[in-house]
């Protein structure tokens, strides 16, 4: 596990240089807010529910070709009076699909796994956004492609489980289509 999370920072690192080199390239306007832009016309986040959670906001972003990893974000909305938590998630696109805690340890950003999954306190809403908690697709067996859907299964442990969809925004998107 070690070893892996070890790649998965590597990639974390490179990707945002890799990113800003294809828009310099492209463009000289911002390409990720152009991507959001984009997918605002056509569609916002959808909202699912399952039990006393609601999800929303979700997404992931476009990766390169041969991308190792993918990272997915949602925001996690619990309305009942029982904490809960995210057990786990799965989705085709990946061989591994694991909940990352990503912080700044002095000039370093590290990740890691989170080995009980992320409590989701009752009444209160958990962010799994870019530099913070999320979602990480390990093993990447296709290219994400923006403004194509991902399928992700997410388990609780006491909402059960749920199939969503993330919609795949720019390479460097902090949000999902339609929000400006
Ligand atoms: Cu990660």
């Amino acid at each position: 596990m070690l070893r892996t999370c070890f790649i998965a920072a590597s990639a974390a690192i490179l990707m945002p240089a890799l990113a800003f080199a294809q828009a310099t390239v492209a463009s000289p306007a911002d390409a990720g807010a152009m991507a959001a832009h984009h997918m605002g016309a056509h569609s916002a986040a959808a909202v699912f529910t399952v039990g006393d959670l609601e999800l929303a906001g979700g997404f992931t972003r476009a990766t390169l070709p041969n991308a190792p990893v993918g990272g997915g974000f949602l925001t996690i909305t619990n309305h009942g009076t029982a904490d809960d938590r995210l057990l786990s998630a799965s989705s085709p696109i990946a061989a591994d699909t694991q909940i990352h805690e990503m912080k700044m340890e002095g000039d370093v950003m590290k990740m890691t796994e989170l080995p009980d999954g992320l409590l989701i306190p009752a009444g209160e809403t958990v962010t799994l956004s870019p530099g913070g908690f999320h979602l990480m697709f390990m093993s990447l067996n296709q290219a994400l492609v923006e403004g194509t859907e991902v399928p992700v299964t997410l388990t609780f442990e006491h909402a059960g489980t749920i199939d969503i969809a993330l919609g795949v925004a720019g390479i460097s998107a902090d949000a999902p289509g339609g929000h400006h």
